[in-house]
């Protein structure tokens, strides 16, 4: 109840004073506060694995890019699972996924709502790191999922798979289907995202086996998940490197444009391409034989792992400490991982024969 009001009167103190003064006053106000009362776990730093699940909350959702069906799909399957809780869900975010200063004002604007939960996918690992130590210290819960920040920056990271999984078996996919030689080349989607360039770590590792003798990686090239320059990226690929074998595009902005490229060109079926996309997105260049398999995991199931793992922390059953776990209800039981990652599972490899079987 006090912190209710106090909320209240935060925001009206941040309307007609400078945020961040608002902000750092009513941060301090708002932890001492929940002390005096002796109450959550979360506050007191110590999990709670019974604590009932808080109803009436709010958790806004902060994708990379907002008209992204990709992030459309997560945030659907996040604001399904807060409606169930009980809670409710905003989703803000920049359209392009090279704003990273969209981003920070975005944290910022989330913070001053004082919304009890953030679920964010960080454009870069740093730069939204101070709004977002600024929204914890002001009792705001941050979770990042898709794509992480540093890990002192938020409270978890719900992750869609194994960053390792993800890396190497997009280059094991693209191997076999080039027969183990040729020039590949990656088309990736910005060049400061982190989850992309952890999986192009992993794939540059992969590379280096024995198998792989014969393969050549000439060029990382970034479409920055826009469809006309990712289109154009892939054009350029091809007239640079006019041998190209392969293409490996990790994103599903990417991959889709670039299926849409050799689909329309003399490329067709000859250069291969694979990567991450969504069924939807990809079942026309399966069936006309441009893709062979891709791989992915299920958006909306990332989402709603995002929004029970916000109301797991704001109701105190987890603080985000490795070891801890919960209950993401239909979704079954939970165990955070080192530097408090999440992970969603394995993703699923599409090809001719089951993309039917999905519907997103
Ligand atoms: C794009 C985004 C997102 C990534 C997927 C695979 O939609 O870059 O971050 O996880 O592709």
């Amino acid at each position: 109840m006090r912190k209710a009001t106090l909320r209240r009167s935060c925001a009206a103190l941040a309307a007609v004073t400078s945020f961040a003064l608002a902000v750092t006053a009513c941060g301090g106000t708002t932890k001492s506060d929940v002390k005096d009362e002796g109450a959550s776990a979360a506050a007191t730093g110590k999990a709670d694995p019974n604590a009932e699940l808080k109803k009436g909350l709010t958790v806004g959702f902060l994708p990379k890019q907002v008209n992204n069906p990709y992030f459309t799909s997560a945030d659907k399957g996040g604001e399904a699972a807060l409606k169930e809780l009980g809670s409710s869900y905003k989703e803000v975010g920049p359209s392009s996924a090279t704003d990273t200063s969209g981003q920070v004002s975005y944290v910022n604007t989330l913070t001053q709502q004082q919304v009890d939960a953030m679920a964010v996918s960080a454009q870069d690992p740093g730069a939204l790191c101070t709004a977002l130590k600024q929204a914890m210290s002001n009792d705001i819960k941050v979770v990042t999922y898709d794509s992480d920040t540093k890990p002192e920056c938020r409270n978890a990271f719900v992750s869609q798979a194994s960053a390792e999984d993800l890396g190497r078996t997009e280059v094991q996919l693209l191997a076999e289907q080039i027969g183990y030689k040729g020039e590949i080349a990656i088309l990736s989607a910005a060049q400061t995202a982190t989850n992309q360039n952890i999986w192009i770590d992993f794939m540059k590792d992969e590379l280096k086996d024995p198998k792989y003798k014969d393969i050549k990686l000439v060029k990382v090239a970034y479409g920055n998940d826009d469809a006309q320059q990712s289109f154009q990226q892939t054009q350029g690929l091809l007239q640079e490197y006019p041998n190209l074998k392969g293409i490996i595009s990790p994103t599903t902005v990417g991959i889709k444009a670039a299926a849409q490229y050799l689909s329309g060109s003399k490329y067709k079926g000859k250069v291969k391409l694979t990567g991450l996309g969504t069924p939807n997105d990809m079942r026309k260049y399966v069936k006309n034989g441009t893709v062979e398999a891709f791989e992915l995991w299920d958006p909306s199931k990332l989402g709603e792992l995002a929004a029970r793992t916000a109301v797991a922390l704001v109701s105190g059953q987890i603080t985000g400490q490795e070891g801890e776990t919960f209950t993401a209800g239909d979704m079954g039981e939970y165990t955070i991982g080192k530097d408090g990652v999440i992970s969603l599972g394995k993703p699923t490899v599409f090809n001719k024969d089951n993309i039917d079987d999905f519907d997103f």
